[in-house]
């Protein structure tokens, strides 16, 4: 606490710091709450230690959300919406720089509470959902005319799939370093069985069919905060891979998370399904922002994404558990392991709902 205290120093906080604490459910950065109280009036900032193992460059991430929330702030306002209350604002330290160092070199950042609003882990209720869906659609159309050559690739190759199975997969199982790919051998054999899958999208930006878009990239329930009232969905959050990438990547991802009947990490996999309710739901709301600029080959792919970014994270949980968790924060040491289970058993009713998907997308 000591430690952070001389990390809160360095950023022009207003008031008298009442409590810090530590805060959320992300798998990557270390996030505080510090509340302060200025002058009888509370005043709440989040506080993160940057995950350098995971950005490599933290300059060129700083630069990425700087001018991502710049730019965001002038389309809301434009849009006659709350810039204060819709967009990351983030805090410069007393020096003026976008992070600070301290002298162990860990990097710290620091922004704005949303005033009066939630995150959520789990999705209650298919409203809530949908207005998620709204919230992550509608922050695909506004960044559409962003300067896309102007933004740093924060995590090189994120969601290509292929090349997460032939560089990061298949070298860890060879390697197996832990001696863990005995516990894993049916887990192995469900990705090795989908390796096609991998390429599929890949090979439709190659052959032009799909445009490469600004896309959030990391569109998880938890990545959206809620207004505490009115549940609306207020404000995208952690913006460290918005990056080019494609529209399906922000449409499977949120399904991968939202419309699994359970959590991420369910170790009773009887229980994983897909909610096709909540699927129709998320869709109708990110189809109502982001889907009039799509084309055809974006719409016919929408349901298998929402396979691909399952089994592509199922895929990375199971490297990081053969790798001997270096990536994902685990609370306990089979974690990553049940992650992927957990991913491969909705992997698998996406398979046997395919089709209902698919008419879901089609009827929309
Ligand atoms: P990670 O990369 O580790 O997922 P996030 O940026 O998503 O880090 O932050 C972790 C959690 O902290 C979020 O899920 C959310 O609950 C909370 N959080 C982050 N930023 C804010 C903010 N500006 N206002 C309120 N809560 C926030
Ligand atoms: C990580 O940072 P967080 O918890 O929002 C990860 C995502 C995964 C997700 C799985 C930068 O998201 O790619 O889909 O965990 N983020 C990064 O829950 O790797
Ligand atoms: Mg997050």
């Amino acid at each position: 606490m000591e430690n952070l205290l001389h990390i809160l120093e360095s950023f022009n906080f207003k008031g008298d710091l009442i409590e810090c604490k530590i805060f959320g459910s992300g798998h990557i950065n270390t996030t505080y709450i510090a509340t302060y109280n200025d002058n009888g009036t509370e005043k709440k900032y989040i506080v993160q230690k940057v995950n350098t193992n995971v950005f490599k460059n933290i300059d060129a991430l700083m630069d990425n959300v700087f001018a991502v929330t710049s730019f965001l702030r002038e389309k809301i306002k434009e849009n006659g919406g709350n810039p204060n209350r819709e967009t990351l604002h983030y805090i410069k330290t007393n020096s003026g720089d976008k992070y600070y160092r301290d002298s162990n070199g860990d990097c710290y950042r620091a922004y704005r509470f949303v005033d009066k609003s939630k995150s959520c882990d789990s999705v209650d209720s298919p409203e809530i959902f949908e207005k998620s869906g709204i919230a992550f659609g509608r922050f695909q159309k506004y960044l559409s005319d962003f300067p896309a050559t102007t933004l740093n690739e924060t995590i090189p190759n994120f969601h290509n799939t292929i090349w997460r199975f032939e560089n990061e997969f298949i070298p860890a199982l060879e390697a197996d370093i832990q001696d863990r790919a005995k516990e894993c051998r049916d887990e192995i054999e469900f990705v090795i069985q989908r390796r096609n899958d991998c390429s599929k999208l890949v090979n439709l930006i190659e052959s032009g069919e799909l445009p490469i878009r600004v896309t959030h990239n990391d569109t998880k329930l938890n990545n959206v905060m809620f207004d505490e009232d009115t549940d609306d969905a207020i404000c995208v959050i952690d913006l460290d891979t918005v990056m080019p990438g494609l529209a399906l990547y922000d449409f499977g991802d949120s399904i991968r998370f939202g419309a699994n009947t359970c959590a991420e990490d369910e170790k009773d996999v009887s229980k994983v399904a897909i909610n096709l309710d909540y699927f129709e739901a998320y869709a109708r709301g990110f189809l109502s922002e982001a889907g009039k600029s799509f084309n055809q080959c974006e719409i016919d792919n929408l349901a298998f994404s929402a396979k691909l970014m399952t089994f592509e994270c199922g895929m990375r949980f199971l490297t990081d558990y053969l790798n001997g968790d270096t990536y994902f924060k685990i609370h306990y040491p089979q974690h990553n392991l049940d992650r992927a289970r957990n991913q491969f058993a909705l992997v698998k009713d996406m398979e046997d709902k395919m089709g209902k998907m698919e008419e879901i997308v089609r009827n929309l």
